[in-house]
Order: C-alpha cells, then sequence, then structure tokens
C-alpha cells in the first residue's frame, strides 16, 4: 500500500468493532516529517521509512529510560502505543540528528 508523504495522516481501523486513531510520521531525507506530535493517550503511531537507508526509532520517556524498536529497513514501518500520558523523544540511534518530540494527553 502506497502512503502519501503527508507528514500526518489520521487512519481509523475498524478492528473488532473498536475504533482506533493511528498517526503516521515519514522519515525523508533523514528527518523525522514532523519535529513535534500531541497524541491521545491510547494512540498508536506508525513510523515510516521513505529513505533508501537503514533507520531506528527509540522512544525516551522523562526518565530518558528508552524503548527500542529496533532497526528499520527502506519501506518497513514500525509502530508504537503511547500509553502514558507525558513527553516522549523519538530518535534514531543510527542517525543522531532524527529526533522530535510526542507530547501524550
Ligand atoms: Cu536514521
Amino acid at each position: 500500500m502506497r502512503i502519501p508523504k503527508t507528514g500526518l495522516i489520521l487512519a481509523a481501523l475498524t478492528v473488532s468493532g473498536l475504533c482506533y486513531a493511528a498517526t503516521t510520521i515519514d522519515q525523508v531525507g533523514q528527518r523525522f516529517t514532523q519535529s513535534a506530535l500531541l497524541v491521545s493517550n491510547g494512540e498508536t503511531v506508525w513510523f515510516l521509512n521513505f529513505d533508501d537507508v537503514v533507520h531506528n526509532v527509540s522512544v525516551f520517556d522523562q526518565d530518558d529510560v528508552a524503548i527500542d524498536k529496533g532497526l528499520q529497513k527502506p519501506g518497513e514501518t514500525i509502530k508504537h502505543l503511547f500509553d502514558k500520558n507525558g513527553r516522549f523523544k523519538v530518535r534514531c540511534s543510527i542517525h543522531p540528528r532524527m529526533k522530535m518530540m510526542v507530547t501524550v494527553r
């Protein structure tokens, strides 16, 4: 499925009659397409690698504890469920300049 590079896509996914909101962040030119994002608690963010290089997604909580989502090949998507309120840094461990902030409320 080809997803346009709009940076932010709200997609409603219906699973078992429940509706979940999913927000998409692209990785283009070794940057996240947004530097800041506000999501609701319980929302899943999809990180799409549109580059031709391998990326990584690591999510840091306020105590700087990281959840490393692993390596992400070109074309792959990494999903992360934000289920705690707060501010979370998202970084790529391979490209230090790739960083963004996700605020969960
Ligand atoms: Cu990267």
